[in-house]
């Protein structure tokens, strides 16, 4: 029998996928809770044929510049893949691999729960009960409707095409601002707006879908916010670096904006503690891909590309330049 290819893998997964990868790999475990640090990862990734990472490991100029000449493939777990320096992965000829597809159904239902969490003030709510407050005679904890209001969608890619989707079902019209215009049987009737501007302008709901890029940086900032209607409700799946967090923050203090939900952070796992005092911030920690069925198709198939390069057979999903 042939050797197995080693393997530095960065996370644990679900059972189904660890398993795999004990009986296909000699694998070299992150044994922390922690993750690797970039040297950690370099040393793991020394004499490896590939490398499994996550977005919490940032694989850098540096990264790709101290990296052992064994690496013949790199497959994150994740579709983002804001974290690896591409163009010096392909100028040290290694291919990196992403999961698009497996997790967009899973990020938009988590798109859902933001809106609905940040609109019906989910958050509130749950303080209230648990603290055996079940309502006011001075008022009930009144939301706001989703039901004929506008989705505005920065990022129509995958996973906005799908958050549109669920929104139409809840009664939503949706506007979309995306780098260029998708075709009708994408669009599903959803106004393309050239510019970002124009569609702030509308979105009394603004969902962020786009990557993270020195384009979308800080894309929510107080020039930004100003444009929504007053009162609109804003929620991010994507990447914390789309949002100025100090602006937004500022602004959900004034009820210039109503509510956020937000699942992603810059800097996460650490967050801008001023979100942590605010009753109007619906926050959950990165769960948007994080269902069982999903984490395991993400993790089979980052599998799946590792075993197609190291057998030199087209890999399914490799990132271009
Ligand atoms: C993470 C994500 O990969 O797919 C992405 O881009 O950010 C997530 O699915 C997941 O949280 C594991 O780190």
């Amino acid at each position: 029998e042939s050797m197995k290819p080693i393997l530095a893998v960065a996370r644990h997964f679900t059972p189904e996928v660890n398993a795999r990868i004990d009986r296909d790999f000699e694998p070299r475990w992150n044994p922390n809770e922690q993750p690797w640090t970039q040297d950690e990862l370099l040393q793991a990734a020394d004499g490896a044929d590939a490398v499994l990472v996550s977005p919490v490991n940032k694989l850098d100029a540096r990264f790709f510049s101290l990296l052992s000449n064994s690496v013949k493939v790199i497959a994150t777990f994740s579709v983002g893949y804001d974290h690896i320096d591409l163009a010096a992965a392909h100028a040290r000829g290694i291919p990196v691999s992403h999961t698009p597809g497996v997790l967009t159904d899973a990020t938009a239902d988590v798109g859902m729960l933001l809106l609905l969490g940040a609109s019906r003030r989910a958050y509130e709510a749950q303080q209230r009960l648990r603290s055996g407050l079940w309502a006011s005679s001075k008022g009930d904890l009144l939301g706001w409707s989703l039901q004929g209001k506008v989705l505005g969608i920065y990022g129509m890619g995958r996973i906005g095409q799908a958050l549109a989707h669920r929104a139409r079902a809840f009664g939503m019209q949706v506007h979309y601002n995306n780098r260029s215009r998708l075709s009708p049987d994408e669009e599903q009737g959803a106004v393309f707006h050239e510019d970002a501007a124009s569609l702030l302008r509308v979105s009394q709901f603004l969902s962020l879908n786009a990557p993270a890029s020195q384009d979308t940086r800080h894309f929510l900032r107080t020039e930004n916010i100003d444009l929504l209607p007053a009162g609109a409700i804003v929620i991010n799946t994507a990447r914390g670096a789309l949002v100025n967090d100090d602006d937004l923050i500022t602004a959900l203090k004034s009820g210039r904006i109503a509510a956020a939900g937000l699942d992603v952070f810059e800097g996460e796992p650490k967050l801008n503690p001023g979100y942590l005092d605010l009753p109007n911030a619906f926050l959950l920690p990165h769960i948007g891909s994080a269902t069982v069925e999903t984490r395991t198709a993400m993790g089979m198939l980052a599998l799946d590309n590792i075993e197609a390069v190291l057998k030199g057979r087209p890999a399914p999903t490799l990132l271009r330049n």
